[in-house]
């Protein structure tokens, strides 16, 4: 698809609709609030590599773009002329400034977090045309958020009972078949991986590779089973299927789903007695998955099965550990609230550390969100008109929440951390201090963000007590 075509419908009748002598369009955008206090801005790099930067368009492009608005608007409505016109003048580049916070950043909501301006005086109804498709940074800088909330959560777990070392390979990324489309897959599973190692959603890893710099691997998985590498043996071969898991894999880590039938039985009998000397010498650890039943009744269960057939060891905190040959994850029905009430119970009720489970994720961490998670929104503060700069804002009085920032924005931080948005500022007022860095001007880019630098800013500090238990 060309780009001339990447907007909403209504934004090709735009350019006749600003006020006579416009020559600036400027706008911004922030979180203006959601479920959690701040975002981690992830994702805009992708946009502006994949689709803005370098020459965008042709000749042909607006041709295909004013044949389908006729048909599309039954009308002439296509702005062809201005299109030509920027064409002629930038030969396909596109004439705009954007700015924005250094990916990773942890910013507190309602902060400016990306502004843009026309750099041309003749082309103002630009920078509101590519609203549509910068706007879809929310869903990179939700995923980004949402998985570092769940990392402050099982850190807190892991600081009071355990091993706080092992939080980066916690939350595993399960979601690649639960998405809505490859690109999803592949921004999504980038930005959870901003946060933990551990992910089986390989287009995440390649999009690292291909738009963020990743030269160390950034995501590690393991050989694990799935249901029909287990049931294919059969229902009487349960037994068989498990310790040729055990065989293919004689060291490292291995992940064996065991509910198939009875996940009690699996635990009880076959890993806790008929297999118990294989996993015991075996050079690695067996990772075993329950999958289905409410997860805190069937892990309280499991658990307790496992301890009394393996036995445990109590660490330094006080917690029950399994031995180290000997782990569990949980894939099924996990997202932020069960995974902390999972964590909460099992620690509090029955002594089990942190250390012994990890997290399978999916369809919560990558599908399970939209732009109102985070209330993502894009708005004009300022326009260019008669050679002044004037303020734009909106304030419905139907919802003051719905209010929008005034002119030109700086965004500072005052203390690490503390991030504040300055309106109204002048020319060159707060350049020095400014945290928004020009990343795109006239069909460049300007800046070139690798995976360790957004890691490094979007880091969860251990040490402070987080979460409940
Ligand atoms: N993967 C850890 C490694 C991955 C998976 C992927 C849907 C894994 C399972 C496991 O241990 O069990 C997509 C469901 C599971």
């Amino acid at each position: 698809m060309n780009l001339v075509l990447r907007t909403d419908s209504y934004k090709f009748t735009h350019w006749k609709q600003y006020p006579p002598n416009t020559t600036g369009i400027y706008s911004y955008f922030e979180s203006r609030g959601g479920m959690f206090p701040n975002t981690v801005f992830f994702g805009l790099q992708y946009y502006l590599k994949a689709y803005l930067q370098g020459p965008r368009f042709t000749q042909a492009d607006i041709s295909q773009a004013d044949e389908f608005c006729r048909e599309h608007f039954g009308n002439t409505l296509f702005n062809r002329e201005g299109w030509t016109r920027l064409y002629e003048r930038h030969r396909g580049l596109l004439p705009v400034r954007i700015k924005a916070v250094a990916e990773g950043t942890v910013v507190p909501l309602q902060n400016v977090l990306l502004t843009i301006e026309n750099t041309d005086p003749e082309f103002p109804w630009l920078t509101n045309y590519l609203e549509t498709l910068l706007v879809k940074v929310w869903y990179p800088t939700t995923v980004a958020t949402l998985s570092r909330e769940i990392k402050k959560i099982i850190a807190g777990f892991l600081e009071r009972t355990g091993d706080p070392s092992l939080l980066p390979f916690k939350l595993h990324d399960f979601g690649y078949r639960g998405v809505s489309s490859e690109e999803t897959a592949a921004i999504g599973g980038a930005a959870h991986l901003i946060n933990f190692v551990g992910s089986d959603t390989v287009a995440g890893i390649i999009f690292l590779q291909d738009y963020y710099g990743a030269r160390n691997m950034p995501g590690f998985s393991i050989p694990a089973s799935e249901h029909s590498t287990i049931t294919a043996w059969g229902k009487q071969h349960e037994l068989d299927a498990y310790g040729n898991m055990l065989r293919a894999y004689p060291a490292g880590l291995v992940a064996c789903v065991s509910d198939s039938y009875n996940v009690y039985h699996a635990c009880e009998r076959l890993w806790g007695e008929l297999l118990k000397p294989d996993i015991m010498h075996r050079h690695g650890t067996l990772i075993i998955r329950p999958d289905s039943g409410d997860p805190v009744t069937v892990l309280t269960r499991v658990f307790e099965i496992l301890g009394e057939k393996f036995g445990y060891e109590t660490n330094s905190k006080g917690y029950r550990v399994l031995p180290p040959y000997l782990r569990v994850i949980q894939g099924d029905g996990v997202n932020m609230f069960t995974i902390q009430n999972m964590l909460y119970q099992l620690s509090k009720f029955h002594g089990w550390s942190a250390d012994n489970l990890a997290f399978g994720m999916g369809g919560a961490l990558l599908q399970q969100l939209n732009r109102d998670t985070q209330k993502f929104a894009f708005k004009c503060s300022a326009a260019h008109i008669n050679g002044q700069w004037r303020v734009v804002y909106k304030d419905p009085v139907t919802d003051p929440g719905k209010n929008s920032k005034h002119g030109r924005l700086a965004l500072l931080e005052a203390e690490p951390g503390q991030f504040v948005t300055i309106e109204n500022v002048q020319a060159t007022e707060f350049e020095k201090q400014d945290r928004l860095v020009t990343v795109f001007e006239n069909g460049q880019l300007l800046v070139d963000y690798d995976l360790e630098s957004i890691r490094q800013r979007a880091q969860v500090p251990l040490g402070i007590p987080q979460g409940v238990a």
